[in-house]
This record gives structure tokens, sequence and C-alpha cells, in this order.
């Protein structure tokens, strides 16, 4: 049995339950206790406070969790980072009010600077040379150079708008965040082997995520173009069609270059074409 600590309320929460779902580590009751087994997977699945994740994890109390690489960072735990799980993006990063010149990094030495992570951020003044003055706060840190408490914020940004609601600029980012699942450093014989079938099965997951299957007909005639733009993953898969000299298509692309295979495809001369969502994939 493979116990993950996961978020149990906050930003992080859905994302992680619909990533385990669709590793097939369903839940076996829909009621939020803190413990709840899973229903189609050894695990079971601990809920927790983002911040006390890193050190469950340390300690062995969870054998894995899943928490953002800014607060794992923070908590300085020992514990280590298994996989990149490609949500909960977000910046840790340095502003100061709008109104301020910016040249460069010295405009912080002697100012006082508000965060709630003030591991991170003294790392980054020490290597920097600066000496700031770091007041830790827990909460709504983008407040506090409006009502006088610091010159600047050390804090996550998303999108910037919080910053910009607050006439705040961002100078410089420190780090980029994102979802990691960490793991406790001495498992088992037995919890290793479930969490390398987790990772294989989140593996698949991923891989499909950025992938599209495509079927299309063709003339035969135009058929070895239309293998150079769609390498498939050994190659395409054809099929005759009961018209004469025309062929069925099948393969995968990257949903990143899907306009231009897709506008490609179309100037050879292909016809009928369907994209299909992949749920999962393995190589
Ligand atoms: O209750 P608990 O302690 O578990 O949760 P929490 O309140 O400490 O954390 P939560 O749920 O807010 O965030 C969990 C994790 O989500 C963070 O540690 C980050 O790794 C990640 N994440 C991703 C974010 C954001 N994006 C984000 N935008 N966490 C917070 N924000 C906040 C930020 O603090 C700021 O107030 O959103 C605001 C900025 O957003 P923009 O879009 O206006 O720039
Ligand atoms: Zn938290």
């Amino acid at each position: 049995m493979l116990r993950i600590a996961i978020q149990g309320k906050g930003r992080l929460n859905e994302e992680t339950l619909n990533l385990l779902q669709e590793a097939g580590v369903k839940l076996s009751s829909a009621k939020r206790t803190l413990l709840i087994p899973a229903k189609t997977f050894p695990a079971e699945l601990l809920f927790l406070r983002d911040d006390d994740i890193p050190q469950a994890v340390a300690d062995g109390v969870a054998d894995v969790g899943i928490v953002g690489e800014n607060e794992f960072m923070e908590k300085q735990k020992n514990a280590e980072i298994i996989k990149k799980l490609g949500f909960g993006k977000c910046r840790l990063s340095l502003a100061i009010p709008k109104e301020e010149d910016y040249i460069n990094l010295n405009w912080f030495n002697g100012k006082k600077i508000a965060s709630s992570y003030p591991v991170i951020l003294s790392d980054f003044l020490k290597k920097n040379a600066i000496k700031a003055d770091i007041h830790t706060i827990s909460g709504s840190v983008e407040i506090a150079p409006g009502i006088g408490l610091a010159d600047a914020i050390f804090d996550i940004v998303s999108s910037g708008s919080t910053l910009m609601s607050n006439h705040l600029k961002e100078v410089e980012t420190v780090m980029y965040s994102e979802a990691v699942l960490i793991g406790n450093k001495s498992l088992s014989k037995e919890k290793e082997k479930i969490l390398n079938e987790l990772i294989f099965r989140i593996d698949a997951v991923q891989t499909a995520e950025d992938k599209k299957y495509i079927l299309l007909n063709a003339p035969n005639n135009v058929l070895p173009d239309i293998f150079n733009i769609l390498p498939g993953m050994r190659s395409p898969t054809v099929v005759p069609l009961a018209q004469e000299g025309w062929s069925s298509v099948h393969s995968v692309i990257d949903e990143k270059r899907f306009w231009e295979i897709i506008g490609k495809l179309k100037d050879l001369g292909a016809e009928g074409i369907l994209v299909i969502p992949i749920e999962k994939m393995i190589l």
C-alpha cells in the first residue's frame, strides 16, 4: 500500500485528483475524510495542507506527495522530487510599487520585503549579495506595500493581475514552479514497486495529453508526401478504401504542430480529416 499525500483544499486539489483518476487511482468514497483508500490501486490518499506535505513525506507519514515545487523548496525537507507534473504552473517574483524606477537588484539593498517564502528569498538575496530585511507574512502579501508594511514583495505570480490591481510591478523572477511528485528517500521494495507502476501510468497520461490521433483519406499517389509529414509512432497505418486509388491513413501527431500539419495535409489533397483526443499512450 502506497500512501500519497495531496492538498485537501486549494488550487492543486482538483487537478491532482484528476491526474490520479486518469492514472486509475480512484477514490473508494466521495466523503472527504483525512485518509481515503483507492478503489482500484494499492494506494491511499492523505489529504493535508500543502505546507505540511514536504514534512509528511520526509518523515514517512506519507510515502509520496503532490505539492507545488515552491512549497517543497521553501520547506527544505529531506525528500526528493520524482517527477514534474505539468500543472499548477506559476513563478516566484519580486515586485515593487509601479511608480518606482528600477534598474537592477541593488534597488532592494536596505529595503523591507514581505513574503511567505523567506527561505527561497533569503537564499536568492544572499547569492546576489543584497542586504534586505525580510518580513514574513502568511497571506495577503500583495497588500503589504500599500499599507506601509514593506517596500516590496516576493510572492507567487501567475497571470500578474493581482500585482496590477495592487499597483505593483514584477521586476525579478526568482524561480518557476509547477506541481511535483515528491517521494520519501527510503521506501520499501514493495512500495517502490507500486510507485513505479504509478509513475508508468502518469507518464502514459502525460504523453497522451499533447498528442492527437488523426485519420484521413488521400489519393495513393500523395501517400509518400503524407508519410513525410506524419511520422506516427513507428509508421502510419494505411488501409485501402473501397474507392480504387485511395487509402485511409491513421497516425499520431503532436498537438503543438497541429495547425501546421493540418494545413500541409489539406494542400496535398487529404480529405475527411478526423482528429481525436488520446486518453492514454504507452510508448
Ligand atoms: O490551504 P493550503 O495551505 O493547502 O493552501 P495555500 O492557500 O497555501 O495554497 P494555494 O491552494 O493557494 O496554492 C497551492 C499551490 O498552487 C502554490 O503553492 C503554487 O505552487 C500553486 N499556484 C499556482 C499558485 C498560483 N498558481 C497562484 N496564482 N498559488 C497561489 N497563487 C496566488 C498568488 O499567491 C497570488 O495571490 O494567486 C495570486 C496571483 O495570481 P495572478 O494570476 O493574479 O498573478
Ligand atoms: Zn499552504
